[in-house]
C-alpha cells in the first residue's frame, strides 16, 4: 500500500529534529551572516537570518526545489511538487494517485465561504476576495482545535498539515469560485474526480481544455510558481505569522496579502498591462523600435518596467525560459506572445543602458500573462489568484516543516535611525 503524506512525513520527521539538534548544539555560535547598514535599510537584502529547506534560489541559477532545477521538473504535476517540496523527494506513481486521492476528499468548501464573498462588494480586488476566503476558513482549523485542547509540541505538525491540506483541497475551488463570481461567468462549476488538480482549476474556472493543452498549460503555471525559497514577502509572512502558532489559514491568508503587492505577485498583471499597452499605442505588435522607444518613456516616466529584475536573481529567470518554450511550442501566431518575445529581446538591453537595475533579466511575471490571456483568463486583476493558489503549495510546505522542526517564533531586533548613526561614528 502506498504510505500517505503523513506517514511519509511521520518517517521523515525524527532525522530532520536530528539534523538540527546537532548542528545547533555543535555550531549554535558560528558566524553565518552580517548586516551592513545598507542591508538594514535595504530590506534586508542577502542577510542570511532564516532557514527554508523547500527550495534555494541561485542568483545564476534560479530555482532549485530539494536539489532539483525547476527546468528538470517543470512537467511534473503540481501535486507532486508539493510532495517533493515537503518531504524532500518526489512520491511514487502509487503515492501520487493515493495523494491525489486526498487532496480530492479535502476538497469541500463550506458554504459560508460562498457567503462572505457574495457580500464583498463586487468591486472588490479578487485578491482581496481570496485572502478573506481563506481566512473565514480559519473556522475549519485543526491546528486551533488541538492546540486549546493542549496537544504536545511533538504534534504541532500533524493538524498543521492537516489544514494545510484542508486549504490545498480547497484553493483552486474558491478561486474559480471567485472568477466566475466577480466576473459574472455563470454558475459555480463541480470538479471531477477524474482530474487532476491543475486540471479541475480549469474545468471549475469554466476554461475550453482544448485537447488537454488547457490543462497542460495550467500544470506548468502551478508548479512553477510553487516556491521561491523563505526570504520574499509572501514565504516570509507566512512564516512569521505561522511561528507565534497562529495556525495555517492566518498565515496562508497573511502570506497572500504579501503576495497581493505590486512588486511582488501583483507584478504579474502589472507586466500584461504593459504589454498590450505597446500594442495599443502602437496599433498591434510592435516592433523591436517601437518597444525601445516604449521602455525608455516608461524609465522617463520614473516607473519600473514589469517583469524584469529581481531582489535575488541575476540572469533570465528559468520559470520565464519555461514559459516562453511553451509559447513557441503552442502559442506561435499570437501576437501577444510575440510581443513578450519581442519585449524580451529588447528590454534587457534597456535596463542595461538605464543602468540601475541590478538584474536587466525578465521574472516569471513578463512570460505567464501572455499565456494566461491566450487560454482566455482575460481579467489581469486575477493573474495574481492564480500565483496564490500556486504559492500556497511552498507556503504550507515551510509551514508544516517548522513546526515540525519546533522552529521559534520570529523575533529580528529592530535597531533606530539614531542608534545607527550613533554606531558608525564609534
Ligand atoms: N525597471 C526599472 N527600474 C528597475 C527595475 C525595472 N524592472 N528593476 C529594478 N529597478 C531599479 C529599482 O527601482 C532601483 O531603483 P532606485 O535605486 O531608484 O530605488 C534600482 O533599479 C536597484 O534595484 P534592484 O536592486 O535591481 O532591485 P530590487 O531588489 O530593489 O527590486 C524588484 C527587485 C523585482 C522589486 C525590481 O526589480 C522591480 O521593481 N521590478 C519590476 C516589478 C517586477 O517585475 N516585480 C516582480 C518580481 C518577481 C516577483 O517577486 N514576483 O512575485
Amino acid at each position: 500500500m502506498a504510505k500517505t503524506l503523513k506517514e511519509k512525513m511521520a518517517g521523515i520527521i525524527p532525522k530532520i529534529r536530528e539534523e538540527r539538534k546537532e548542528l545547533l548544539t555543535k555550531y549554535g555560535d558560528k558566524v553565518i551572516s552580517e548586516v551592513t547598514v545598507a542591508q538594514a535599510f535595504g530590506g534586508m537584502r542577502g542577510v542570511k537570518g532564516m532557514i527554508c529547506d523547500t527550495s534555494v534560489v541561485e542568483p545564476d541559477k534560479g530555482l532549485i526545489i530539494r536539489g532539483k532545477p525547476i527546468m528538470d521538473i517543470k512537467d511534473r504535476y503540481p501535486e507532486e511538487i508539493f510532495w517533493l517540496l515537503i518531504t524532500g523527494s518526489l512520491p511514487s506513481a502509487d503515492e501520487l494517485k493515493e495523494f491525489q486521492k486526498e487532496l480530492r476528499n479535502h476538497g469541500e468548501v463550506p458554504k459560508y465561504v460562498w457567503k462572505v464573498l457574495k457580500s464583498m462588494p463586487k468591486s472588490s480586488h479578487p485578491m482581496a476576495m481570496l485572502d478573506t476566503a481563506v481566512l473565514v476558513m480559519e473556522h475549519e482549523s485543526e491546528f486551533r482545535k488541538r492546540y486549546n485542547e493542549g496537544m504536545k509540541k511533538t504534534e504541532y505538525w500533524e493538524p498543521a498539515l492537516e489544514d494545510a491540506l484542508k486549504i490545498l483541497g480547497t484553493i483552486h475551488s474558491i478561486a474559480a469560485g471567485i472568477y466566475r463570481y466577480k466576473y459574472n461567468k455563470g454558475p459555480l462549476i463541480e470538479p471531477s474526480n477524474k482530474l487532476d488538480w491543475a486540471a479541475n482549476y480549469v474545468k471549475m474556472l469554466g476554461l475550453p481544455p482544448k485537447k488537454g493543452e488547457t490543462y497542460e498549460m495550467m500544470r506548468l503555471y502551478l508548479t512553477l510558481h510553487s516556491d521561491h525559497e523563505g526570504g520574499n514577502v509572501s514565504a516570509n509572512t507566512c512564516h512569521t505569522v505561522g511561528s507565534a502558532l497562529s495556525d495555517p489559514f492566518y498565515a496562508v491568508s497573511a502570506g497572500l496579502n504579501g503576495l497581493a503587492g505590486p512588486l511582488h505577485g501583483l507584478a504579474n498583471q502589472e507586466c500584461l498591462n504593459w504589454v498590450l499597452d505597446t500594442m495599443k499605442k502602437f496599433g498591434g505588435a510592435p516592433t523591436e523600435e517601437q518597444i525601445e522607444q516604449y521602455a525608455w518613456d516608461t524609465l522617463n516616466s520614473g516607473k519600473v518596467i514589469p517583469g524584469y529584475g529581481h531582489a535575488v536573481l541575476r540572469v533570465t529567470d528559468p520559470r520565464f525560459a519555461a514559459f516562453n518554450a511553451f509559447g513557441k511550442k503552442y502559442l506561435k501566431n499570437d501576437p501577444v506572445f510575440q510581443t513578450v518575445d519581442r519585449v524580451f529581446k529588447v528590454v534587457p538591453e534597456v535596463l542595461k543602458k538605464h543602468g540601475k537595475a541590478k538584474n536587466p533579466w525578465p521574472n516569471v511575471d513578463a512570460g505567464s500573462g501572455a499565456i494566461l490571456f491566450h487560454y482566455g483568463i482575460k481579467e489581469f486583476e486575477y493573474y495574481t489568484v492564480l500565483f496564490s493558489v500556486s504559492r500556497a503549495m511552498g507556503m504550507l510546505a515551510q509551514l508544516v516543516i517548522n513546526r515540525a522542526l519546533g522552529t521559534a517564533i520570529t523575533r529580528p531586533k529592530s535597531v533606530s535611525t539614531k542608534w545607527i548613526a550613533a554606531q558608525v561614528k564609534k
